[in-house]
């Protein structure tokens, strides 16, 4: 059973990986129809992967004796200004879940719910592991340069994605 903090923090999760889902989605859809192919696949499996992460939260707070709930999810942007603002803005999207996750972990500290810290790790690690990947891909955009988009595109999604982590999102 979870308390009700515990179950308020989680659900607001929730709303955020939903969130993080529709943001992605909106820069594939963005990405797809500027040319950049290879970059709105990496986007849309991004998307399927912050769906994943919902879902996760979702039975998890259902599983122990809590509720679900599921509100309003803000619009995101569809508008971005290019490749490489559109991932610093991932960057920051994908700080301020890590920000958001080590809150649940503290709150879980403050209400001694030992079962949901331990399950909320794997998240911890999954931070980790997506921060590297988008800060990796900066990098590589970095080295190619605003004119060599063409190439980048086409290697992108060689690159090891959030999506491809092997800590057991689906
Ligand atoms: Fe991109 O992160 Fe979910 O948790």
């Amino acid at each position: 059973m979870i308390t009700e903090k515990v179950e308020n923090i989680l659900n607001r999760q929730v709303n955020r990986e939903a969130y993080s889902s529709l943001l992605y989605l909106s820069m594939a859809s963005w990405a797809e129809t500027h040319g950049y192919p290879g970059v709105a696949g990496w986007l849309y499996a991004q998307a399927e992967e912050e769906k994943d992460h919902m879902l996760r939260f979702v039975h998890y707070i259902n599983d122990r004796g809590g509720k679900a709930g599921i509100e309003g999810i803000e619009q995101p942007p569809r508008e971005f200004e290019g490749i490489k603002p559109l991932f610093e803005q991932v960057l920051k999207h994908e700080q301020f879940i890590t920000r958001s996750i080590n809150e649940i972990v503290t709150v879980c500290i403050e209400e001694q719910d030992h079962t949901t810290n331990n399950w909320v790790q794997w998240f911890v690690s999954e931070q980790i592991e997506e921060e590297s990947n988008v800060q990796e891909i900066l990098d590589r955009l970095n080295l190619v340069g605003e004119h060599n988009l063409y190439m980048f595109d086409r290697d992108i999604l060689s690159l090891r994605g959030p999506g491809s982590s092997e800590s057991g999102s689906e």
